[in-house]
Order: structure tokens, then C-alpha cells, then sequence
């Protein structure tokens, strides 16, 4: 653990532990590097990174070469990972391609979809990967459902609803789940989904920096310090957070059950 390392570092670190591809992970190994302080006392471990880094690209470009190997499962990225489930026709690719940067086809004949789509969400700076099922519903594309953190069923009557809630629960999807229209609003369904996820918004301050993380709610401060590292809770002395009230902004200091409200920003003090 570099010394007098930044709270980015930290995350990005933590990106790097939990990232499931090596494209994901030299992505995070690079923003680590980046954040890295600069000084003699990390010399050793910033050499340590980029022989990891060069290792990593080596690789991935090994694996490239085997490209064809198929792959089923969809590795989960970002904070949650969500499912678009539906009949075919219903116009879930229409919606994913609205709350992310996935392309998938589009087209006006049924089960153009084949495979998962899969793209990021952007909520204020947070991350939720969305997963596009296929309306075949074959069995290993349900299984994704299985172990995602709720579904987003698309359906445009009652009728529909009723028959995939049945569908669902007959094939043991256990269900956190919303309905949604297809020619709902992009921002409503945003929303919804991550009041779904049950996520609140806080902010980490660290040296005048702020950036967003997605934390439960209900969260204490202690889960916010471990969620950046482990470290943060062991050697914590206090915190210093930014509260908007409708009074104005209040500073609050406090210890590690100090319970986190949405739109706090927060700063680690240590020993
Ligand atoms: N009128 C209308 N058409 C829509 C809407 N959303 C999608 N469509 C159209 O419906 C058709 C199917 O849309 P897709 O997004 O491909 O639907 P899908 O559920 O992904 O379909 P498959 O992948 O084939 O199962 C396309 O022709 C879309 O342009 C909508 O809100 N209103
Ligand atoms: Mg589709």
C-alpha cells in the first residue's frame, strides 16, 4: 500500500481486485499508475504495476489471437448488474441503447437479439451495467438472471406482465424486479432503476476532489471507508462531511456509525 496514496488510487484499485476481463483490469493497472503518488517511497511499486501492466497487455494480446471462444455468461461490471427481460418485438434493444453506449441490432422482426447485449449505464458518475436477454430464453442466457441484481421487465400490456412473472418464477428467478413501457421516458427508467438497486449517491473529498459512489442505502460511514479500502476503517480517526440541508450546507464531524444520507461528501481523516 503506497504511502500518501489518493482516494482514486484506492478505487481504482479496488476496480482492478474486482475487474473480470484483462481488458478491464489494464484499464484500472493504468489508472492506478496514474494515480500513483510520486515519490521515492513507491519507486518499487510502480515499477512492481508495470511489470504487472506489461504482463497484462501480453496477454490480451495472446487472448485476441484465440478470438471465437464462446462465451456465455456476462461477467458483472460496474456497481449492479441489471437485466432487460421481455417478449420478443418489445423493444428492449431500443432501450438499451438509450441508457448506454451498446449498439445492439434493432429491426422490426422478431428475435434479432441472439445473444446478450451488454452496455454501462451512467448514473451522476456511477457505473450499472445493463444486459440485454435474449427473447429465446434459453436456458443459459436465464441463468444470467439468476445471479443479476434485479430485472427490468419490458412489457407493454397486463396481460404480458402477468405471463413473464409466471415465466419467471416457474423457472426459479427469485425477483427484484420493475415493469417498464417502451416508450417510457430515458430519465424516468434511469431512476427507477437505481431507486430499484436501492443505491444512494455520496461523494468521496479528497484534496478538493470530488467523485461519485454508489453506496446502500441505509449505509453507515464505516461501510463507505471499507468500500474504498479496509485500511480506511482501521486507521480512521474522523470524518469531515458536506451535508446539503434546506438551511444551507452543513459540516458534520463524525465517527464510523455515523449513518450516510444521499448527496453527502466525504472526507477520511487518518492516524
Ligand atoms: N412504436 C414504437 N416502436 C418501437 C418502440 N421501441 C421499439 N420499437 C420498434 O420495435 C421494433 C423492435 O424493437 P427492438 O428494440 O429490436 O425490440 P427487442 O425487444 O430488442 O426485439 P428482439 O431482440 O428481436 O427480441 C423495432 O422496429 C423498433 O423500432 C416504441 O417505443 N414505440
Ligand atoms: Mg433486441
Amino acid at each position: 500500500m503506497p504511502m500518501n496514496a489518493t482516494i482514486e488510487y484506492y478505487l481504482a484499485e479496488k476496480k482492478f481486485q474486482s475487474a473480470k476481463t484483462v481488458e478491464d483490469k489494464i484499464l484500472y493497472l493504468e489508472e492506478m499508475i496514474k494515480e500513483i503518488p510520486k515519490h521515492k517511497g513507491v519507486e518499487s511499486q510502480l515499477a512492481l504495476l508495470k511489470t504487472k501492466l506489461a504482463k497484462l497487455k501480453k496477454e490480451a494480446a495472446s487472448a485476441s489471437k484465440k478470438k471465437g471462444a464462446s462465451r456465455k455468461g456476462v461477467s458483472k461490471e460496474g456497481e449492479a448488474q441489471v437485466c432487460i427481460i421481455g417478449k420478443t418485438m418489445t423493444g428492449k434493444s431500443t432501450i438499451l441503447s438509450k441508457l448506454t453506449d451498446a449498439r445492439p441490432r434493432i429491426s422490426d422482426h422478431p428475435y434479432t437479439t441472439t445473444k446478450p447485449e451488454v452496455g454501462m449505464m451512467d448514473y451522476n458518475g456511477v457505473k450499472i451495467q445493463l444486459v440485454e436477454i435474449p427473447s429465446t430464453f434459453s436456458p443459459e442466457y436465464l441463468s444470467i438472471c439468476r445471479s443479476a441484481d434485479a430485472l427490468v421487465i419490458v412489457a407493454n400490456t397486463d396481460e404480458e406482465k402477468k405471463e413473464l412473472l409466471k415465466f419467471l418464477e416457474s423457472n426459479y428467478i427469485r425477483i427484484t424486479c420493475m415493469f417498464i413501457k417502451s416508450d417510457q421516458s430515458v430519465d424516468d427508467i434511469r431512476n427507477r432503476i437505481w431507486t430499484l438497486l436501492g443505491f444512494m449517491l455520496v461523494y468521496t473529498r479528497d484534496r478538493g476532489r470530488l467523485s461519485p459512489m454508489a453506496l446502500k442505502q441505509g449505509s453507515k460511514l464505516k461501510d463507505f471507508a471499507f468500500k474504498i479500502h479496509k485500511d480506511f476503517v482501521k486507521n480512521f480517526r474522523f470524518a469531515q462531511i458536506w451535508r446539503k440541508t434546506s438551511r444551507g450546507m452543513r459540516k458534520i464531524q463524525a465517527g464510523l456509525d455515523y449513518n450516510l444520507e444521499d448527496g453527502d461528501a466525504i472526507e477520511l481523516h487518518m492516524k
